[in-house]
């Protein structure tokens, strides 16, 4: 097999940057994208057999590992009878039973390929059932890729958005509306202004794509209240947090009830899928029983859908792991803390659960404008220097560190020494 630097320079030619998405090239930490062969528990290895502690997970779906047997087990089993139908099968009733029965305050789920379809139909469904248009998210949080939630605050803030990419039409901006994180006073701004317009309110309970700022008390239960008053309807976006902050996602973790949840990643077990789901009143408006369309050829796929079973019953049998792996993002998170702390570098870090971010900030971040505070040469620095201790993270400082079930006492404990290390060079910056 061809080398990292051999394949990337291969991929340049026929793939955009080289990568199938943007974050994958490397360009916000500089040096070359390492080409993964395998994966296999907490670990990867590279095109040219280096092997790191992996602490991205495939952005969150690898909650169990790489490569876990039960998974394999179960894909390879249905795979020989068949790889896509294009017609129901058993498999997506039991995700979706599966999953009713794992999540509070869902009744029916429509499965999808992506977090970004979730996304997308979810808007599509809100805006139907509600006949208004506008939507109200929040600076820095990420929602994928649909036209919608490519925007970022248009001028005022109080009016439309403007396109955060090329191609998003003015249009289709102008009907996305841009709050604050932990600023419930920004979201009420928006409703005042944008009286009986605003169909949903969407919000990642956790926002972990500017890197883990967590909701402040009683800032979800603001937002529903808000949007009670305002006939809005709320939106947890769960493509990272669903099954992975507890079995029933943020709306358990944080005692709030959404009315409609997307999800992706973790229910995939690393196979495409997404979902959005709400209460039976809702999604029976979806057609083909209701006139709100969205579709799908691979929707529900067989080999996809028993991934993601094998991986939500292994969930759903050990509680336990959501405890072992929050107290393994606090170890790092405090291992963190002390490394940058004896070595002089200021830095805070975030953690909820099993995600944790560190930040090259002096000040705390609630908020994206805070977390633009951060060094992101001082992140990039740290990046190359812990991959070169063999610790694999995410190569931007908008995004998680993601702890598994499959991270062991000794991956933790390469990290922290790592740490020391790295650490001690940044302080000589
Ligand atoms: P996908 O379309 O990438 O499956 O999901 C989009 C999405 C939606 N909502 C949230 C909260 C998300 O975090 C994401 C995607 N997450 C990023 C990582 N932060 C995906 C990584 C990438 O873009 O390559």
């Amino acid at each position: 097999m061809d080398t990292s630097e051999k394949l990337f320079e291969r991929a340049c030619k026929v793939l955009p940057g080289g990568v199938n998405s943007p974050v994958r090239a490397f360009r916000a930490v500089g040096g070359k994208p390492r080409f993964i062969q395998k994966g296999l528990g907490s670990h990867i290895t590279d095109a040219d057999g280096v092997e790191y502690v992996d602490f991205v997970g495939s952005w969150g779906p690898m909650i169990l590992g790489h490569s876990h047997p039960d998974i394999l087990k179960a894909v390879s089993e249905q795979m020989v009878h068949g790889l896509s139908f294009g017609a129901p099968t058993a498999l997506e009733v039991e995700m979706a039973e599966r999953m009713v029965a794992m999540v509070p305050h869902i009744e029916m789920v429509r499965m999808v390929n992506s977090g970004t379809e979730a996304v997308m139909s979810a808007l599509r469904l809100a805006r139907g059932v509600t006949g208004r248009d506008k939507i109200i998210k929040f600076e820095g949080c990420y929602h994928g890729h649909s036209d919608s939630m490519l925007v970022k605050a248009g001028s005022g803030a109080l009016t439309g958005g403007a396109p955060d990419s090329k191609g998003v039409p003015e249009g289709v901006a102008a009907d996305t509306l841009t709050a604050q994180y932990n600023s419930l006073a920004s979201v009420e701004a928006l409703l005042e202004a944008n009286k009986g317009q605003v169909a949903a309110v969407i919000v990642e309970p956790v926002a972990a794509n500017m890197g883990v700022v967590p909701p402040q008390d009683g800032f979800l239960q603001g937002l529903r209240k808000l949007c009670d008053v305002s006939g809005a309807l709320l939106i947890f976006d769960e493509v990272i947090t669903g099954f992975r902050l507890a079995a029933g996602g943020a709306q358990e973790y944080f005692h709030v009830r959404a009315d409609i949840v997307t999800y992706g990643k973790i229910i995939g077990g690393g196979m495409p899928v997404g979902a959005y789901a709400a209460g039976r009143e809702l999604m029976e408006q979806v057609a083909p029983c209701g006139p709100i369309y969205q579709a799908g050829t691979l929707s529900g796929n067989p080999v996809a859908m028993a991934a993601g079973i094998a991986q939500l019953r292994l969930l759903e049998t050990h509680p336990e792991y959501y405890g072992q792996m929050a107290r393994g993002a606090a170890y790092l998170a405090q291992a963190l803390r002390d490394a940058a702390q004896r070595h002089g570098v200021s830095m805070v870090v975030n953690q909820v659960g099993s995600l944790l971010c560190p930040y090259f900030t002096g000040q705390p971040v609630d908020c994206f404008a805070a977390a633009k505070t951060s060094d992101t040469e001082q992140y990039a620095a740290y990046f190359n220097g812990m991959l070169r201790e063999g610790i694999y993270l995410a190569p931007s400082q908008y995004e998680a560190m993601f702890v598994s079930a499959a991270h062991t006492e000794s991956d933790l404990q390469r990290v922290a020494a790592a740490a020391d290390k790295v650490f001690a060079g940044l302080s000589n910056n």
